[in-house]
């Protein structure tokens, strides 16, 4: 059986302002990451995702396009990055770019010309509406970056919706027209080879006709992202939504061997739906509930199960175990538990997404107050929303700017970057890099590990298990997520097999074992020799 490439491989996620600045302004661009392709091939993955790159004044570091089809010049030219997807696809791998439907920069031409005038001909391609009876605004719906989520236009006197900052004004997808222009963005890029699209907050797209009130949330507490304080019944998720991702799904399907992955934070049974009713929505539905699950083998075993069944017939997983808008995993479960984690998410059935730099074990930044540049920390400060910590640059060497930049970056560096490098963690042969390329490796020459079943093996406590199958090649993998040892009877299991990778890089057995005693934070991949459990 053959799988399609989005099934098989590993997605890396670039954050271009902060990958490799070739051009000496202090933030990255397409010619370093055109300069740091050969080490994105040399990990094994098999995607590069690069969030957006078009031009865009940079309210929300590109989530505010301006021009959907061009490059920033701050980043290159188009020029250049029909290079960069030459170079991509002559060293084996894909390449996907962000797609940001629901809103664009105010200063796009589409809202230039949709504010100027109730009669202009774009109008309609944002969502205007009268004030309330009070002059406020039509409805209670908020922002997720803080306050309103509508804003007063003096000039043709109507508010318009903006889910995120002012400057993101929120496109009207029930307009034929802007349904029509935005499939063009997505063909003039893959007419240019692009293999798929990260689509930003696709749940989003639709927001009810009616402009009805959210209800409140009565969970919220303080310090919450704010439109937590609400749920979003009126805004998000809506069921026309549903017909939105099929038509862009067809856009991709006039092209061979395409994905379309949507960025979707919802629960699971909620989330499940957007692989579309027969299979004709997003091949990918960004499953993030390692970024939000508890830390421990119950909880993360749980998750897995319900996931599992969750999935609809045919409909391929997905793992993400960091991205841009949340904190580090080496952060959030510590660096031990982080290399255990790395086993996890490219063992279990389904496509990883790792984030640049967490494979060298990268932390949370702490960013001085005169440094932070996200706009969520700047309009809701204090309480830890921030994301500059989780976007600073990638750590290549020791040298001042990490060999990220040769002036002062945008965001600053980490402390431990003397430590925490690729260069220093290239020679150390127990780094969690070294584990990155040796778990990438092995998956990479063994289809159990990614294409393989999945079968969940009971445990208690600490360890989390489970076996991965293909053609006769097995591997238990067990990870213990406790601070103290495991004794594991593969016996008890009916099974006898080899240690061939442990988080700790220190044991590789010749021969099989029927016990393995885990060390605290210890997981190991094991390939089976025999099994008393093997299905017919
Ligand atoms: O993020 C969507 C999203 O849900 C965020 O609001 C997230 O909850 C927030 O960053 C707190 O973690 C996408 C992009 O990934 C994000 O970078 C953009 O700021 C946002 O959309 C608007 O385009």
């Amino acid at each position: 059986m053959t799988h399609e490439w989005w099934k098989r491989g590993v997605i890396y996620q670039i954050y271009p302002r902060s990958f490799q600045d070739d051009d000496g302004d202090g933030v990255g661009d397409l010619g370093g990451i055109l300069e740091r392709l050969d080490y994105c091939a040399s990990l094994g993955v098999e995607a590069l995702w690069l969030s957006p790159v078009y031009p865009s004044p940079m309210a929300d570091f590109g989530y505010d396009v301006s021009d959907y089809t061009n490059i920033h010049p701050m980043f290159g030219t188009l020029a250049q990055f029909d290079l960069l997807v030459e170079e991509v696809k002559r060293r084996g791998m894909k390449l996907i770019l962000d797609y940001v439907p629901n809103h664009t920069s105010d200063e796009h031409p589409w809202f230039q010309d949709s504010r100027s005038a109730r009669t202009s001909a774009q109008r309609d391609w944002y969502l205007w509406h009268d004030p309330a009876a009070d002059g406020g605004p039509p409805n209670n719906w908020v922002s997720n970056f803080g306050g309103s989520a509508w804003q007063w236009d003096e000039l043709t006197g109507q508010y318009y919706y903006h889910a995120f900052l002012e400057k993101q004004p929120d496109l009207n997808w029930r307009h034929p027209q802007v349904r029509a222009a935005m499939h063009d963005v997505l063909r003039f890029w893959l007419d240019r080879g692009v293999d798929g699209f990260r689509v930003d907050v696709l749940w989003h797209l639709i927001k009810d006709d009616q402009w009805r009130d959210n209800p409140p949330n009565l969970g919220y507490k303080p310090g919450d992202p704010p439109h937590y304080s609400q749920v979003p019944l009126y805004t998000t998720d809506r069921p026309e939504v549903q017909g939105i991702v099929s038509e862009l799904r067809s856009v991709l399907d006039e092209f061979t061997g395409r994905v379309l992955i949507g960025e979707i934070y919802l629960p699971v049974e909620r989330l499940v739906a957007y692989y579309g009713a027969n299979l004709d929505g997003a091949h990918l539905p960004f499953n993030f509930q390692l970024l939000q699950s508890q830390w421990n083998a119950r909880s993360i075993a749980a998750l897995i199960d319900q996931y599992e069944h969750a999935l609809p017939p045919g409909g391929w997983p997905n793992w993400v175990l960091g991205n841009h808008d949340n904190p580090r995993v080496a952060a959030r479960v510590g660096l031990p538990q982080a290399r255990v984690a790395a086993m996890l998410l490219l063992t279990l059935r389904g496509t990883p997404t790792l984030y640049y730099g967490d494979e060298i074990g990268m932390v949370n930044v702490p960013i001085p107050p005169d440094r932070i540049r996200d706009p969520l920390e700047m309009n809701v400060p204090g309480v830890g929303l921030g994301r500059d910590p989780y976007r600073t640059p990638m750590q290549w060497d020791g040298s001042p700017h990490a060999g990220f930049s040769v002036v002062e970056p945008w965001l600053p560096i980490s402390d431990d970057c003397a430590i925490v490098n690729v260069q220093a963690e290239d020679a150390d042969r127990e780094s969690i890099l070294s584990l990155y390329r040796r778990l990438l490796h092995l998956r990479r020459t063994h289809p159990a590990l990614s294409v393989g079943n999945y079968e969940p093996v009971a445990t208690t406590g600490d360890l989390l298990a489970y076996v991965r199958r293909a053609r006769g090649d097995q591997f238990l993998v067990a990870l213990n997520l406790g601070e103290g040892p495991y004794a594991l009877s593969l016996a008890s299991l009916g099974m006898a097999g080899r240690t061939v990778l442990s988080t700790y890089l220190d044991r590789e057995d010749s021969v099989p074992a029927a016990e393995i005693s885990l060390r605290a934070n210890e997981g190991v991949i094991v390939a089976l020799v025999s099994t008393g459990r093997r299905r017919a």
